[in-house]
C-alpha cells in the first residue's frame, strides 16, 4: 500500500476519468491529485494539466514535476470510433501504455491501472459466460488493443516487476458525464433522451444482449483493485468484472416502468456487428476470489438513479 499517493488521471475529463476523479478524493482524501487530458477543462478541485498521452515527454515532464508514483490511464479511442479511426486508434491505446510502463519500468512511478474491456472477447468466445481465460479473437481495433495491452501488462510485471493492474470493464452507464465512441453507449444516451420526453432510436437491435455495469460500480472496482496486496493477484492481464447483463429492449421496458410513455425504435448499424461479436455474460468468479470484487447495483437500482439524477440535473443543470 502506497502511504502517500501523488496521483494522475490521464483522461480526467472523459466518461469514466470525469466520476473517478471524485472518488479518489472521497477514497484517498489525502493524496495529491492531477487530472490531465488532451481538452483544456477544470472541472474540480484539483491540478490540471493539458496533455497528450501520446507524448512521452510531456508524460515524463508532468510526472516529474508533480513526483506523481500512480498513474491511471483512462485515454482512449473506444469500440465504435476506433473502427472509424483504426490507426489513431492503435497508436493512441498502446503508445500511451507503453509509455507508462516504461515510465514503471524505470522505476518514476511506483504503480500503475490500465482499463481493459469486454471488447477483448470475439465471436469464438463462449457467448453466455465469457471466462476469466478464454478464447479472444477481438474483432475491432479497440478489442486488439486491448487484449495485446493486457498481454504487454503481464509481460512488463514478469519481466520487470511493475506493478500495474487492470480490469475488463463492461459498458458502463453513468449520469455525471457523455459517453464517447462507445458500442454501448445507446444505453446513456436513452436515458437523456427519456428524461427530455422524447423518443428513442437504437443503433443496436432489441435482442443484443451485452454486460453493464453502473458507473459507481465501476469506479469502486477501479480503486478497490489497487489497494489489494500484491500477493492476492493471481494475474496481471486484466480481471473480467460483472454486474448485469440487458437488450435494449429490456432496458426500454425497465426505463417504461418509470415512464409509461417512453417510446423506443431500432435502427441497428455497423455497431451491432460489433456488439454480436462480444459475449451477453462474463464470469468474474475470479476477482471475487482474489481480491472480493462485489458489485452493488441491479438493472433497476441503475434505472431508479439514472433518471433521477438525470431529472435533478435538468430541474437545476448547474450543479452540473
Ligand atoms: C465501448 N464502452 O463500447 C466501451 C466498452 C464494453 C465496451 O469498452 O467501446
Amino acid at each position: 500500500m502506497l502511504n502517500e499517493r501523488r496521483i494522475l488521471v490521464i483522461g480526467s475529463e472523459g466518461q469514466i476519468g470525469t466520476e473517478l476523479m471524485w472518488a479518489i478524493g472521497n477514497r484517498w482524501p489525502d493524496c495529491f491529485l492531477v487530472g490531465a487530458d488532451l481538452k483544456q477543462k477544470q472541472s474540480g478541485a484539483w491540478v490540471f494539466v493539458q496533455l497528450d498521452a501520446m507524448r512521452a515527454g510531456e508524460l515524463l515532464e508532468v510526472v516529474s514535476e508533480y513526483r506523481i508514483n500512480t498513474v491511471f490511464l483512462l485515454a482512449a479511442l473506444l469500440s465504435a470510433t476506433g473502427e472509424q479511426a483504426p490507426d489513431l486508434a492503435w497508436e493512441l491505446n498502446m503508445q500511451s501504455l507503453f509509455h507508462v510502463l516504461k515510465m514503471a519500468r524505470d522505476g518514476y512511478i511506483r504503480q500503475v491501472f490500465w482499463p481493459s474491456s469486454i471488447a477483448v472477447f470475439g465471436p469464438t468466445t463462449p457467448r453466455d459466460n465469457a471466462a476469466q481465460s478464454t478464447v479472444c479473437e477481438p474483432r475491432t481495433v479497440y478489442g486488439i488493443s486491448k487484449y495485446a495491452g493486457e498481454l504487454w501488462c503481464q509481460w512488463y510485471h514478469q519481466k520487470f516487476g511493475v506493478d500495474v493492474r487492470s480490469v475488463r470493464y463492461p459498458g458502463l452507464i453513468g449520469y455525471n458525464a457523455l459517453p464517447g465512441g462507445g458500442t454501448t453507449d445507446y444505453a446513456v444516451d436513452i436515458f437523456h433522451k427519456a428524461v427530455r420526453g422524447e423518443s428513442f432510436t437504437c443503433f443496436l437491435a432489441p435482442d443484443a444482449r451485452l454486460p453493464m455495469m453502473f458507473m459507481p460500480d465501476a469506479v469502486r472496482a477501479t480503486l478497490e483493485i489497487m489497494d489489494v496486496p500484491a500477493e492476492r493477484l493471481s494475474t496481471r492481464m486484466a480481471y473480467n468484472i460483472g454486474a448485469f447483463s440487458f437488450s435494449p429492449q429490456e432496458l426500454a421496458a425497465a426505463i417504461q416502468r418509470h415512464k409509461p410513455d417512453f417510446q423506443i425504435s431500432y435502427a441497428p448499424d455497423y455497431r451491432q456487428k460489433i456488439a454480436e461479436s462480444w459475449p451477453a455474460v462474463v464470469d468474474d468468479s475470479l476477482a471475487r476470489a482474489d481480491w472480493g470484487w462485489q458489485p452493488e447495483y441491479e438493472l433497476e437500482d441503475m434505472v431508479r438513479v439514472m433518471l433521477w439524477e438525470l431529472e435533478k440535473k435538468q430541474v437545476s443543470p448547474s450543479e452540473g
